[in-house]
């Protein structure tokens, strides 16, 4: 059995007090780590005050994005050593918004998800189509092509580790949720990626998150699904509350 993972994705929210504020008041709420891995992905700045908040508590926490040089003069990026080194769990890697605004290429997500990986941060891989590859039919297509370019050159062993998420860009922020049968069949199909890559074992072991417009009124219907181990949220992770919920429906 595959434990659900729930990852809040704050995006550029929160100022410091506030994303403080929020650690502090959920950091004793959260089930235990043996039914639900809850993660908190936080702006870069605050990272090192929230790992240490959490440190003791059921909670983990990760970086939205990463550089996949270990240093260099890359002015204004974050390396994977630096996240190591103040030990943030995760990171997101190839987020839809990265991609489209910041120009992030296949073969980058590639070279983060495996500088990740040797940094021992476990990548939250991103993948999805538009309304319009969703409406041409090309939806399978698309992230077969997502996944099979950001695992290039990982061991069998090493996909096992490592988080896939599954966000139809048309269904982020926008309040439009894939039906939980419709993302049950993507996830489906991408573990068959993983399957025909790197055998049974590894597809049976990879964890593929749904994210787009996950609130805790759609989650339950969407974790029932066989294929969806968990949720990578936005707008709904921003709550205590509404996070509570979610990490709760996971539990
Ligand atoms: C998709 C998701 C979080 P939201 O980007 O990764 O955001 O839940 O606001 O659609």
């Amino acid at each position: 059995m595959r434990k659900p993972i729930i990852a809040a994705n704050w995006k550029m929210y929160k100022t410091f007090d506030e994303a403080v504020d929020f650690v502090e008041a959920i950091k004793d709420k959260i089930p235990s780590a043996e039914k639900v891995d809850a993660v908190v992905c936080a702006p870069a700045l605050y990272l090192p005050t929230l790992v240490d908040l959490a440190k003791d508590t059921e909670l983990a926490i990760g970086a939205q994005n990463m550089h996949y040089e270990e240093e260099g003069a890359f002015t204004g990026e974050i390396s994977p050593k630096m996240l190591e080194a103040i030990q943030v769990d995760y990171v997101i890697i190839g987020h839809s918004e990265r991609r489209e605004y910041f120009n992030e290429t296949d073969e980058a997500v590639n070279k983060k998800v495996k500088a990740a990986l040797s940094h021992g941060i476990v990548p939250i891989v991103c993948c999805g189509e538009t309304l319009e590859e969703r409406e041409a039919g090309h939806t399978e297509e698309k992230v077969a092509n997502q996944v099979k370019e950001a695992l290039a050159g990982l061991t069998e062993e090493e996909v096992q580790h490592i988080v896939i998420a599954y966000e139809p860009i048309w269904a982020i922020g926008t309040g439009k949720t894939a039906t939980a049968d419709d993302a049950n069949a993507v996830c489906g199909h991408i573990r068959k990626v993983v399957e025909e890559l790197y055998g049974k074992a590894a597809a049976e072991n990879i964890r593929i998150q749904y994210g787009g417009s996950v609130k805790p009124e759609n989650i339950e219907d969407l974790l029932s699904k066989e294929q969806i181990d968990g949720a990578l949220v936005g707008g709904a992770s921003l709550q205590v509350e509404s996070y509570l919920k979610l990490l709760e429906a996971g539990a």
